[in-house]
């Protein structure tokens, strides 16, 4: 059987993130991609210049319409923009079967808000105790939790809030630290996990957290466990940013096709 991902996510027209690395990264992993849009942005790589949310109605009847027919054996969000569409994702993943993958976006790298910030409480409320995963970077661990989160001891302490809020499990990512990419992995066990890359200095990042979280997603649909899941998503990112094709002015895309 063909594996299938769903992408609940933000349009990006550069092609680098949101929506587009999604299917870019499921369709490398050898997964069948279905994308709902949340919202459509207006950007390239130097920068975005307009976020315009969806109705939340629209978001919902999208996702009724594609898991109704092709069920898809894993699925994540990305940029959810409003509040609105937070609680429409959260009621239809009531209803989901397969584990739900929860990449807070939040803000982009040049500052524009992906999800407002009267959102947050449901998000913290209705969204995450829905997710399989949720994997924030540090500054979304540091929004979602109100503690600083700097170093490997702070990384953990913000994964259990983020237990303790009903995720199931939960991943901080360290690459906007100093040194090696360092990501840690708080399970439902309790068990807690390191994952090191080394980093690859290059301007050519945009993507990185939608393209990690959608590999990830992608090795779910094809039935890998949690850690070997964030394994092969981690090496894939690595060599897809060490690969980068060095496309437009400003900071450009990963190399979807790394691997
Ligand atoms: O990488 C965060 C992100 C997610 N989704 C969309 C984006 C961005 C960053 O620019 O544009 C649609």
């Amino acid at each position: 059987m063909t594996p299938v991902a769903l992408s609940i996510a933000g349009s990006d027209p550069s092609g680098g993130a949101g929506l587009q690395a999604d299917l870019k990264t499921f369709h490398r992993f050898g997964v069948y991609g279905e994308a709902v849009v949340t919202l459509v942005t207006v950007q390239n790589t130097h920068g975005v210049r307009r976020v315009q949310p969806l109705d939340p109605e629209l978001v919902a009847e999208q996702i009724h319409a594609v898991i109704t027919d092709i069920p898809p054996k894993a699925a994540k969000t990305g940029a959810l923009g409003t509040r609105g569409i937070v609680e429409a994702v959260a009621a239809a993943a009531d209803s989901f079967t397969f584990p739900l993958l929860v990449d807070p976006v939040m803000i982009s790298k040049n500052g524009a808000r992906m999800l407002e910030a009267d959102a947050r409480s449901s998000f913290l409320e209705k969204l995450l105790p829905r997710a399989f995963l949720v994997m924030p970077n540090l500054a979304e661990a540091v929004e979602l939790t109100g503690r600083a989160v700097t170093n490997l001891e702070t990384m953990a302490r913000a994964a259990e809030r983020l237990r303790a809020l009903g995720a199931q499990n939960v991943l901080v990512k360290g690459g906007h630290l100093e040194g090696d990419a360092l990501d840690v992995l708080l399970t439902s066990t309790g068990a807690l996990h390191h994952f090191t890359a080394p980093r690859i200095a290059s301007p050519h990042t945009h993507g990185t957290g939608c393209t990690y979280s959608a590999a990830i997603t992608a090795e779910f649909a094809k039935g890998a466990d949690l850690v070997a899941a964030v394994r092969q998503a981690k090496a894939f990112l690595t060599e897809a940013i060490r690969t980068s094709p060095g496309l437009g002015q400003g900071s450009g895309p990963l190399n979807h096709f790394a691997r």
